[in-house]
């Protein structure tokens, strides 16, 4: 009997649809249906924007510190389910579930702790003085939409601000990740968050986004997803003309030096693309290497790629598990079988079904070597375990290849000498650069240059995103 989710939470209560349209999730590494999950209809969705926009002046009106209370309790009751919350991102995502619970998880978690250290220095900020007040004030009412690759992160990063900076939230995540959503709403819930503040719907991106966008009570939209929908979105908010923050998608380069030590850099770059099979916005999907070490390069990464465990989720040695559906795992093919009409040098990969894998949409690790940045596949977000390797001939050629891309949300730079790093770092158009084997880092300002997107998640600049200024100007003293 297939588990039936039927949980939306709004005003500070959970609540079923009557006569729900169901959606169906498969379990990416077997194929089988494991739930299904009720629709929220559009009266549903009116009424979290309702209670949403009449809880938003007592939560606004809270202090900084007085907020960030409530995200502390929502962190530590995330890390009370944590594994609960790793097994369900793995059931629905295919990841492999050690990466769920260091990297789907716990940095969310760490990301959610670190917005209650902002409390102190936003309420620092509040200026005052005798003629002129200004004030950071809440934008209102926010809708967040979220994408399923990295889910509880995706989350965390749009929800901790918002209600940080005092915004009541209707929170739709994708359709395809729902239990990571649901468990932070219960967080919100054991938080005891006032009613209205933290809602949920669940349901069709199409339908719950149109509504949120073209509401007039809704004041700010901030979406994580693909660059399609992001434009749709800015146009269905244009006529509200609400605040829109758009973090879309990333055809990254990665740059290696003249003076990078080549098999170090070159083992993180095939790594960091295939890591969540490929399904990551700031993955480094450009390979940019010296032409004289070229070959040596591609051999290194088939090396690298073919030392991968690619296989079931639940297995601790899995590096990479399948990609998340049959509808991706079919898009992610058909960039393949393109890289090869297009003429790029296939090293290893491919569309051939890994060997041992009878069941579930896995992908082995797939490079090309010739790679053109003219070809499609080195200009299209793949979002998946494909790297295309680009031979250039100097510093120039290489900031020209990673910079003739529509995106520009990330990139690395691998390069020993400092003043060639730095020279490489600062040439590179796109939000959030690393260099040589820099890590994630949870308070970095993320969002895009170009079709990437605008506004920035994380950070004290993650939370300017969901406040506005006003000025209280008053009248001069008069002094006898
Ligand atoms: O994304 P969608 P999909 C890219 C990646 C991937 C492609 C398609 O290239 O292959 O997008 O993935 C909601 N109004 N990224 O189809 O459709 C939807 O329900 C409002 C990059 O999953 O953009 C979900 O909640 N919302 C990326 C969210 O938008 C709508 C992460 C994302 O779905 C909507 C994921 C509409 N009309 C995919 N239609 C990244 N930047 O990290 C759908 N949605």
């Amino acid at each position: 009997m297939l588990q039936r989710i039927n949980a939306h939470f709004i005003n500070g209560s959970w609540r079923t649809v009557a006569a729900p349209e169901w959606f169906t999730l498969v379990n990416p590494a077997t194929e089988e249906a494991i739930s299904c999950v009720a629709r929220a209809d559009a009266a549903m969705v009116n009424e979290a924007i309702a209670a949403a926009y009449h809880a938003q002046d007592a939560w606004g009106r809270l202090d900084f510190t007085e907020r960030a209370l409530y995200l502390q309790q929502m962190a530590d009751y995330l890390t009370a389910h944590r594994d609960e919350l790793a097994q369900a991102i793995t059931d629905e995502l295919g990841c492999p579930l050690w990466f769920s619970r260091e990297v789907q998880v716990d940095d969310p978690i760490d990301a959610l702790r670190n917005h209650v250290g902002f409390a102190a220095t936003l309420q620092r900020e509040q200026s005052w003085d005798a003629r002129l007040k200004v004030r950071k004030e809440p934008i209102g009412v926010c809708g967040l939409i979220t994408p399923w690759n990295y889910p509880l992160h995706q989350l965390i990063a749009k929800v901790a601000p918002a209600l940080l900076a005092g915004c009541p939230v209707i929170v739709k995540p994708a359709e395809q990740t729902p239990r990571s959503a649901i468990i932070l709403a219960m967080a919100a819930e054991a938080a005891g968050l006032p009613a209205g503040v933290f809602n949920l719907v669940l349901g069709c991106g199409e339908q719950i986004g149109t509504i949120l966008c073209q509401h007039p009570d809704v004041d700010c939209i901030s979406f994580t997803g693909s660059t399609r929908v992001g434009r749709l979105i800015q146009r269905n908010c244009a006529d509200t003309v609400k605040k829109v923050c758009l973090e879309l998608g990333g055809k990254s380069a990665f740059i290696i030096g003249q003076t990078a030590h080549l098999a170090e850099a070159v083992q993180l770059g095939v790594e960091d693309v295939m890591l969540n099979s490929g399904q990551t916005c700031v993955a480094l999907t450009r390979m940019l290497v010296p032409a004289e070490r070229y070959e040596e390069a591609c051999t290194l990464a088939a090396a690298v790629a073919s030392q991968l465990t690619i296989g079931d989720p639940k297995a601790e040695d899995s590096f990479l598990g399948p990609v998340v559906s049959q509808q991706q795992y079919q898009a992610v093919l058909q960039y393949i079988e393109l890289g090869l009409d297009e003429g790029a040098r296939l090293l290893c990969g491919g569309t051939e079904r890994p060997a041992g894998l009878a069941q579930g949409y896995y992908i082995a690790p797939t490079i090309f070597a010739d790679v053109h940045n003219e070809m499609r596949i080195a200009r299209e977000e793949i979002f998946g375990p494909v790297l295309c390797i680009i031979p250039y001939s100097d510093e120039d050629e290489a900031l020209r290849l990673a910079n003739d891309s529509p995106y520009g949300l990330s990139g690395r730079v691998w390069a020993d000498d400092d003043a060639e790093r730095e020279r490489l770092a600062l040439g590179i158009r796109a939000g959030l650069i690393f260099t040589n084997g820099a890590e994630w880092h949870n308070a970095a300002p993320f969002g895009g240059f170009k079709q990437s997107g605008y506004g920035r998640e994380l950070g004290l600049a993650g939370v300017e995103e969901f406040l506005t200024l006003k000025s209280i100007v008053t009248e001069e003293q008069q002094h006898d």
